[in-house]
């Protein structure tokens, strides 16, 4: 994949090159091959004067930790760089980067349209901002372009949605939602934890901000929570004065910064290997009698294949699917897995399993996430980058004889 500088004056580089190299030369730091991490809250300044006008602004310069730090402006040049975006922010979590960018773009009286399918905790940010502060906000199935359009109005300021939806994996169409929200002067938040920029660009359909959590795929060791956001430099900007700044202080460490841009560095090679083991393992439960359904984008059998096809290069390393007999067939097929971790989160080097209705979707009633497709017997696996033999092994090991007689029993 080759990025392309907006003003094409620059010659440009692949994607494996700008997430090892961009932003940084080792001669202007003594040399270092690795980015040094600056571990440290605050900054000296020369003169009471030069502080007061790097506080002021006239001057550029850093002064604080919360607001800024080279380790973390690092990371936030690359990972804009990755996304095709004008400027980054780093945060402390994936809900710290959602939060800033919220708290700084609502305004009192705005209107938000968002997608139905989403993160539990993000549903769950969403329903405090009508019940606490009665931001009006309509739900809707976005992979529905009526309803979408329906659902946007003049009032509408912001339209946010995840693509893929976690934890379903239902696709969104970007360019199509992000050009009936511009016939409205509304903005496009796009959740892009699933793909990353090397499997999906939403900026380049239209989108106007992505956040991500970097505790998945852009981390990629299960050793760190954090997030980032990525848009247009003015926007960005009042992204880190307002909301990261005086809203939620959500400030991202200098070391789990310097952990995320060593995660990147592989992030291609990882997202390779994710995507073609999920390919491998999605077509194994596709063909197993013990399955009631697998949803992956990749397959041909799912619904928005072509769409996935347009707006991903591959398709991911997560797969949700239903077992028959429900929750409790479920709830056994997860018991007996012994190479899969039974854990939340996504994005690891190892394989995780875990049940959205009672845990990243927890957050949902009952009745709005059968709605959004979030059934008590939908399972979640996130493909690790272990051998797929072995994760297809694990799983056969678990869908004996035995528990396909118990399940197709009900
Ligand atoms: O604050 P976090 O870094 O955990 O990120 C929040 C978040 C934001 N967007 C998406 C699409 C996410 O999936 C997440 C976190 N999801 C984990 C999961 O689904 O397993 C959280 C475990 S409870």
């Amino acid at each position: 994949m080759k990025l392309i500088d907006k003003d094409n004056k620059k010659p440009t580089t692949g994607f494996a090159t700008d997430a090892i190299h961009w932003g940084y030369k080792p001669s202007s730091h003594q040399g270092a091959l690795n980015p040094p991490v600056y571990m440290t809250s605050t900054f000296a300044f020369e003169s009471a004067e030069q502080g007061a006008s790097i506080f002021g602004g006239e001057e550029k310069g850093y002064f604080y930790s919360r607001i800024s730090n080279p380790t973390v402006a690092l990371l936030e040049e690359r990972i804009a760089r990755l996304e095709g975006a004008e400027a980054g922010l780093a945060t402390s979590s994936g809900m710290g980067a959602i939060c800033s960018v919220f708290w700084s773009l609502i305004q009192h009286g705005d209107e938000l349209v968002v997608d139905q399918t989403l993160y539990g905790c993000t549903y769950a940010f969403f329903r405090t901002l009508v019940e606490k502060f009665g931001i009006k906000i309509l739900a809707v199935d976005m992979a529905d372009l009526k309803a979408v359009e329906e659902a946007i109005t003049p009032k509408t300021r912001l339209v946010f949605f995840e693509t893929p939806a976690n934890p379903t994996l239902r696709l969104v169409d970007i360019a199509a939602v992000s050009s009936l929200a511009h016939k409205h002067d509304a903005l496009v938040i796009v959740d892009n934890t699933f793909c990353t920029p090397y499997l999906q660009r939403p900026l380049e359909f239209g989108a106007d901000v992505i956040v991500h959590s970097a505790t998945k795929y852009l981390g990629g060791h299960g050793d760190l929570i954090a997030g980032l956001a990525v848009g247009g430099a003015e926007m960005i900007e009042h992204v880190r004065l307002s909301g990261l700044k005086d809203l939620t202080g959500a400030a991202l460490s200098p070391f789990d910064a310097s952990q995320i841009l060593r995660g990147i560095k592989t992030l291609e090679i990882r997202m390779d290997r994710h995507s073609q083991s999920a390919a491998t393992v999605a077509r194994y439960l596709d063909s197993h009698s013990a399955i009631e359904a697998v949803y992956y984008p990749g397959l041909e059998s799912f619904p928005q294949h072509e769409l996935a096809k347009r707006q991903m290069s591959q398709f991911g390393g997560l797969i949700a699917f239903e077992v028959k007999g429900g929750i409790v067939a479920g709830r056994a097929l997860m018991n007996s897995l012994k190479l899969a971790t039974l854990a939340v989160s996504l994005g690891d080097a190892e394989t995780l399993i875990q049940h959205p209705a009672s845990m990243t979707h927890a957050p949902y009633e009952e009745e709005v996430r059968q709605a959004a497709g979030i059934t008590d017997g939908l399972v979640r696996l996130s493909i690790g980058l272990e051998c797929v033999d072995d994760i297809i092994a694990d799983l056969d090991q678990a869908l004996t004889q035995e528990y396909v007689e118990l399940a197709q029993a009900g």
